[in-house]
């Protein structure tokens, strides 16, 4: 019997001992005496009895003197089982007759020897009284019969306490291992799986709490493992020295990290604006391994040697970017099609449907085999590390894995990713998480977004899902899922920028007075980026508040993205327009409400807009983290400055001291912007300190040193477990 069991039933037995035990301690006694007052009772009336049979016969041989009859008739009324022996008094007290076997002790003044006892009845004739017959008992008996009776009773306590713990542990042990098989459906589970077996619908309302609560406990506990204060990428180096001594790192992205361009003056370098890039870029300088992306400059093909390879960064080259070509068809379908119609809409909640095509889909599918290809044209060895980056390549980790078994394929997953239903009517959704499922760790934002990912697999596919370990097992192998929240790298050094002096810059060059408030709005112009709802809160705004018109400007850097699409257009046609509409609305000599730049900023001018407003406002409607948000934290060294921020990012979960808004909520988006624009420098600070903290501890390099150090980890495993393979002779499989 299993221990717990066996404990839990413990718990009930001491009790129960105890409380029979009491229970015996006053019961035998009560019950003791209790019979022997009956034993007594059932002696006197026998007593009575026999007295009253030989009354008659009796009164005549006394009046008769008739010695002889009496001797007889006293010898035939002993004969009785109880009665020993029987006498006569007469009314002077003399023991007149007697039977033989009467004790010498009895006399009658009711003497009586141990273990007897002498009872008398009163004969009286015409109310004359002729004196007393005694009865002499055996009550010997009754102790004997009272030991016996005690010794049954003690021996039925006994047995009903045996037969009671005896219960209590069966029924203790069948209930553990169901409360134990309960638990473990409900952790498997949400409601129902593809094999039908449903949560118990008593347990059904722990379901969230419980997964909730082991994510959380997970996150700490690695939290605690690896100090935060300690993330730079000194530190990140070392531990791909310490961990990962050796192997081989290879990224995969659709954007390069560095795009070369044919320019007026000659070739020139620019920077995509991606999070993605901003977030990876630092590792591969940390790591120096190969970048694979795809070649989208108009001078990449001129920039690369032989092998399409290319030494980045350009001023002090510290890794290899490889670069793939595509076809404008490929592109079209692979990217613009499936991707960014397709996967885009379907992982962000933002009410635009997603588009799905089967030319789009075989693009997809064909460009994922290049980058494939790629990887394994560029491995150097079996085991390479392959860190996969977002939804353009949910197909591509199968496909290496197919071919390099032995590596260990990293996903970082940047977008959300959604609930079931909605994952669900994308129509190779079964191939796309089998492409999925070929990773050894595939990363999120947040623990939500991992919870979304095993519901959606534990939907649509036959799998063993541990939702306490967060893997999946699929065709004999493992995918461990865990969230991963992206960062920025934290400035090494101060900027060297003064703020006063951005402030000015910044005024200077959009034509406003010195004292003009200032929010800023830094987005690839997308839907997902809520900036419609943004620039409505402005509107409000300045509806509610009519003395900030001319006072108060939201400038809007929009990087061009995705143009091509007919969405992405329609977004820009709306966005100039609204942006307009409410120029026009609060036209003023001094500056208009919204300055809109759709257009890209180098780094150093985002910079200084960082530094230079009062405001950063990020109003997506649905992110998975936003960057933004903490760069503009990042720059704001001088601890100024409000970050208003949507509660549908990642970033929310986090920074707890923006001011959180729902930017669908147009009247508390202006709400928040009058009270950024009121807040006290004070609160301000204070605010700021706390979120420039967490950003500083949980930076980029923190991020992609737990992933390589859960990577690491798995590894070890997985090369413990060939090794054991080997060593039983079997055939070599991958697990984790
Ligand atoms: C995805 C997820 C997740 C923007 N305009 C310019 C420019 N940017 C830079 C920003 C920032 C980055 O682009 C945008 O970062 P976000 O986080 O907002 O998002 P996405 O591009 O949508 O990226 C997102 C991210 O991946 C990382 O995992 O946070 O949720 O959607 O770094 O500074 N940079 C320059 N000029 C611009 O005009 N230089």
């Amino acid at each position: 019997m299993p221990i717990r069991p066996f404990q839990l039933s413990l718990r009930f037995i001491l009790p129960l001992a105890l409380v029979i035990g009491i229970s015996a301690l006053i019961l035998l006694p009560m019950i003791d005496d209790l019979t022997q007052r009956w034993f007594l009772r059932d002696l006197d009336t026998r007593g009575q009895m026999v007295a009253a049979s030989i009354r008659e016969p009796l009164i005549d041989y006394v009046m008769l003197q008739d010695v002889d009859a009496m001797q007889e008739l006293l010898e035939r009324a002993a004969i009785d089982g109880h009665l020993l022996a029987l006498g006569f008094c007469d009314v002077a007290g003399n023991l007149r007759y007697r039977s033989r076997a009467l004790p010498h002790q009895v006399n009658c003044l009711g003497a009586a020897p141990s273990a007897m006892r002498v009872s008398e009845v009163s004969l009286a004739q015409d109310e004359n009284s002729l004196g007393k017959l005694l009865l002499v008992q055996d009550t010997g008996f009754i102790q004997r019969r009272s030991d016996e009776f005690r010794f049954y009773l003690s021996a039925v306590f006994l047995l009903m306490f045996l037969v009671i713990s005896a219960l209590v542990v069966w029924i203790a042990h069948w209930s553990w291992l169901g409360w134990v098989s309960a638990l473990k459906n409900l952790l498997r589970l949400e409601t129902t799986s593809p094999t039908g077996r449903a949560t118990p619908p008593e347990f059904r309302p722990l379901v969230g709490d419980l997964r909730a609560m082991l994510h959380q406990m997970q996150i700490e506990r690695r939290v605690q493992q690896h100090s935060p204060q300690s993330w730079t990428p000194q530190k990140l180096r070392s531990l791909l020295h310490d961990e990962l001594a050796g192997d081989e790192v290879l990224v995969v992205s659709n954007r390069e990290p560095y795009i070369h361009e044919q320019g007026e003056h000659g070739i020139v370098v620019r920077r995509p604006a991606s999070g993605l890039v901003t977030a990876v870029e630092p590792v591969m300088r940390a790591c120096s391994g190969t970048w694979i992306a795809h070649g989208s400059g108009s001078a990449d093909r001129a920039t690369v040697d032989a092998h399409d390879r290319v030494q980045v960064p350009p001023a002090r080259p510290a890794y290899t970017l490889r670069r793939v070509w595509l076809s404008s068809e490929e592109e079209q379908g692979y990217y613009y099609g499936f991707s960014n119609e397709g996967l885009w809409p379907l992982c962000h909640i933002a009410h635009v449907r997603p588009v799905f095509r089967t030319a789009d889909w075989e693009q997809y599918v064909a460009v994922n085999q290049r980058f494939a290809d790629a990887v394994i044209a560029e491995a150097n060895t079996d085991d390479p590390v392959v860190l996969v980056q977002d939804y353009h390549f949910a197909l591509l980790p199968r496909m290496v894995r197919e071919r390099l078994p032995k590596a260990t394929i990293i996903m970082f997953w940047h977008i959300p990713w959604p609930n079931p239903e909605s994952f669900g009517i994308c129509p190779w959704r079964e191939e796309l998480l089998e492409g999925l499922l070929g990773n050894t760790l595939l990363g999120f934002h947040t623990p939500f977004h991992c919870k979304n990912f095993l519901e959606t697999v534990d939907r649509y596919l036959e799998t063993r899902i541990e939702h306490e370990a967060s893997t999946i097992s699929y065709s004999g192998e493992l995918t461990q899922v865990e969230p991963y929240p992206i960062s920025i790298a934290w400035p090494e050094s101060e900027t060297g920028l003064d703020v006063l002096q951005c402030r000015k810059e910044l005024r200077e060059s959009l034509n406003l007075p010195e004292d003009h408030r200032v929010a800023l709005g830094v987005d690839r112009l997308d839907y997902t980026k809520g900036i419609v709802e943004r620039f409505q809160a402005v509107d409000r705004l300045l509806e509610l508040r009519p003395e900030l018109i001319g006072r108060f400007s939201l400038l809007q850097i929009a990087a061009p993205s995705r143009s091509s699409l007919d969405e992405y257009q329609n977004l820009e046609a709306r966005v100039r327009k609204l942006a307009h509409e409410i120029n026009q609305r609060y036209a003023n000599p001094v500056a208009p409400p919204i300055i809109l730049r759709i257009e890209y900023y180098d780094a150093d001018q985002l910079a200084t807009c960082y530094r230079a407003a009062d405001i950063c406002l990020v109003t997506s409607l649905h992110d998975g983290m936003n960057l933004v948000a903490k760069e503009f934290i990042a720059a704001r060294d001088d601890e100024l400055g409000v970050l208003i921020l949507s509660q549908f990012t990642g970033a929310a979960r986090e920074l707890h001291e923006a001011l959180i808004i729902n930017p669908y909520h147009i009247e508390q988006g202006a709400q928040a912007l009058y009270r950024a624009l009121t807040m006290p420098a004070a609160e301000q600070r204070e605010r700021m300190r706390s979120m420039r903290t967490l950003v500083r501890d949980f930076n980029v390099y923190r991020w992609a040193g737990l992933m390589l150090l859960d990577a690491a980890r798995l590894r070890r495993r997985h090369r413990v477990t060939e090794k054991i393979h080997l060593h039983s002779r079997h055939p070599l499989r991958r697990a984790v």
